[in-house]
């Protein structure tokens, strides 16, 4: 039996239903540390659900799960119960990528084992970053690693930030990223979407996601390996890239550490 198929007969059998209904679902943010993820979820939620970093440091540091229990835009109007995740950022402060990826590891994980339905996963980007750091580059093979060629197509590579940049600006750093760095994931059916701080644009986003499923959510590369093929996370695809393309552990502290100056005094 495939994971796919896994996970059609366990939403049956959770749901007592025989078909997949766009209610339950879990969606995960991930991006580099500071790229606005805990502030995504507060907008949507419309309240200050989880803490917003607003120093240096890195300000998550758990997995949180966060429910918003009547997603009512939905046409259906019976309010789709939604779980949104919120996960350290990558290039933190305060722990190497690998210990990040060990707790999103387990988190997703968990969802699989529990038959939980995975809807997507929203990947922040900080437009107002002026380059795309060698992190970065790596933690976007991670993100494809972590998905596999199926889930990629649920995922949205969100642009955050918009109002720290002219718009000229802003549009050609979005098409650089979308013409250079993001070609493979698109190609993959990701999708590129624009977050301009407002409730509705956060809405927007997620809507899209409920919208592009048509199957029992995703079941991503990293849950099969850590599931099916009991794999421990640095073996999975998505652990053996950070392995593979870790920079040296210094360079990347210094070149993250310019990057948080940098985007803390705005220049
Ligand atoms: N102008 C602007 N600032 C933003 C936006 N999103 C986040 N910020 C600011 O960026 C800083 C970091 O935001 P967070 O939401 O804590 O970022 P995060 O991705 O959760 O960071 P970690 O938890 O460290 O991974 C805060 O000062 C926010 O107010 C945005 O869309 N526009
Ligand atoms: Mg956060």
């Amino acid at each position: 039996m495939s994971a796919g198929d896994h996970a059609g007969l366990v939403y049956k059998e959770i749901k007592g239903i025989n078909e997949f209904k766009k209610d339950d679902l879990i969606i995960i943010i991930m991006g580099g540390t500071g790229a606005g993820k805990s502030t995504f979820v507060n907008t949507l939620l419309g309240e200050d659900r989880v803490k917003v970093g607003y120093g240096l440091r890195s300000c998550t540091n758990e997995i949180e799960r966060v429910d918003v229990p009547s997603f009512t835009r939905r046409p259906q109007g019976r309010g789709c119960r939604l779980a949104l995740i919120d996960t350290p950022g990558f290039d933190a402060t305060d722990k190497d990528d690998l210990q990040i990826l060990y707790r999103i590891a387990a988190c997703v994980k968990d969802i699989y084992i529990n038959k939980e339905v995975l809807g997507g996963i929203i990947y922040l980007h900080d437009i107002s970053d002026d380059r795309l750091s060698a992190a970065a580059h790596t933690h976007l093979s991670l993100l494809k690693n972590f998905c596999g060629v199926t889930a990629l197509k649920n995922v949205v590579l969100g642009t955050t930030k918009w109002s720290k940049v002219t718009e000229g600006r802003g549009l050609e750093r979005e098409k650089e990223l979308k013409e250079r760095y993001w070609g493979p994931l698109i190609a993959m059916g990701s999708t590129v979407e624009k977050f301009d701080g407002k409730r509705e644009s956060a809405s927007r986003i997620v809507e899209n996601i409920l919208d592009r499923i048509g199957s029992p959510g995703i079941v991503l590369d990293i849950q099969r390996e850590l599931v099916e093929e009991k794999k421990d996370v640095s073996e999975t695809g998505a652990g053996t890239t950070l392995k593979r393309e870790g920079l040296d552990k210094v360079k990347k502290e210094k070149e993250g550490l310019f990057r948080r100056i940098r985007r803390f005094f705005g220049i």
